[in-house]
């Protein structure tokens, strides 16, 4: 009986091969379609491929000649589509070491900066990733992203903010302090607030900003590739400089996990500003699987902060923000900023 189940199996088998043989220009004809009908979304959604020039570009830079900042030589701007996308591509999740990233992108300089060597890029964008304990996310991270921004020809800077402990996580905080401490180094127009475990899938996703607020981390596989409900405005968001000011940052009173994504949206439209977000099958993500960490348990008071959010958003935010900065380091992928943030009854920290 054991036996013929066997032998039955193995005819199975030889014959599943060879009908996924005769199959296999078929599902490249499938898999090509995909792609194309991929491209084809992108150039009906702006959002994606063509970004606002009011926002971004100067008028002299219009003539499609621009002097390069670095040692004054004359480049043409980039193309308004950078040519090199290639749309969804493979995710690796493995983590690898910062010196092996390097070794594949020579031409990052210190603090992580970058800019396309033959062009003048139109976006000058500042990534800021809230970090703790999380050394293994960040390199799965930049092992994906840094390509992805290298072919979106970005003139870009990437900032890791990191919280010292024992105090509880305070990522909205951090965002805030990424901003502040960007803007110290060079004249971003563009912030990308990003999570350290959300791993873009698709290039066509561009790392810039536009006229509204947007967000960018549209599907995730952790929710099923769903936006979990239609407020959300979680993992990752550009802000123009004017945005971010305009909203006064995020609130700086979030501590633990929560809800601090929520009141940013709600402060964006308290503003008279709308949130975009381009179509589903560009704005993918992998998420990094993890459990809730222990210095960033769910933060209790999260619903009712919420409620009284429109009567803090004048005076909790950029211009209330404290913190004392520990150690900033310009390693060779990223701006490291260790800091502390006072709490509460603490009298040492102050900014
Ligand atoms: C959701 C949101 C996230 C945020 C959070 C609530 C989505 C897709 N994601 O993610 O954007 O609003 O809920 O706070 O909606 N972090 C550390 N170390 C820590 C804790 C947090 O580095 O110990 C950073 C890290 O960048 C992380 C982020 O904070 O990705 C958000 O924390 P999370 O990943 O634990 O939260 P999660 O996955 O529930
Ligand atoms: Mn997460």
């Amino acid at each position: 009986m054991g036996q013929c189940r066997r032998l039955h199996n193995i005819r199975k088998s030889t014959v599943s091969i060879l009908v996924l043989i005769l199959l296999l220009p078929y599902l490249r004809h499938v898999i090509n379609e995909g792609r194309a009908k991929l491209a084809g979304i992108a150039k009906d959604h702006p959002r994606q491929l063509v970004t606002a020039p009011a926002i971004h570009v100067k008028h002299s830079f219009e003539k499609e000649q621009a002097t390069r900042n670095d040692n004054n030589v004359t480049v043409n701007l980039c193309p308004i589509v950078p040519p090199n996308l290639i749309g969804a591509f493979f995710v690796n999740m493995e983590p690898e070491s910062f010196e092996e990233i390097q070794k594949r992108h020579p031409y990052i300089k210190p603090g992580g900066r970058f800019q396309p060597l033959d062009c003048k890029s139109r976006h000058r964008v500042a990534i800021i990733v809230p970090f703790r304990d999380r050394e293994s996310h960040l390199k799965i991270l930049l092992k994906n992203l840094l390509p992805m921004l290298e072919r979106q020809q970005l003139d870009y800077g990437i900032y890791v903010v990191e919280m010292a402990m024992p105090t509880t996580f305070n990522r909205a905080v951090l965002m805030n302090i990424g901003y502040k401490e960007a803007l110290k180094d060079y004249d971003f127009q563009c912030f990308i607030f990003h999570d350290v475990d959300h791993i873009p899938e698709n290039d066509l996703n561009l790392y810039n900003c536009q006229r509204s607020p947007s967000h960018l981390a549209v599907s995730v596989d952790k929710n099923n590739y769903k936006l979990p409900y239609p407020g959300a405005f979680g993992g990752v968001v550009a802000l123009t400089k004017e945005h971010v000011i305009k909203v006064n940052g995020w609130s700086n009173m979030y501590f633990g996990w929560g809800c601090e994504d929520d009141d940013l949206y709600q402060r964006i439209h308290q503003n008279g500003l709308k949130v975009s977000r381009g179509p589903a099958e560009i704005g993918r993500y992998k998420m990094v699987k993890h459990l809730r960490d222990k210095t960033n348990q769910k933060n209790k008071d999260r619903a009712n902060l919420l409620k009284g959010m429109k009567t803090r958003m004048r005076s909790d935010g950029l211009n209330s923000l404290k913190y004392d900065v520990l150690k900033r380091e310009y390693r060779p992928l990223f701006a490291y900023i260790f800091v502390r943030i006072p709490v509460e009854g603490d009298t040492k920290s102050h900014h």
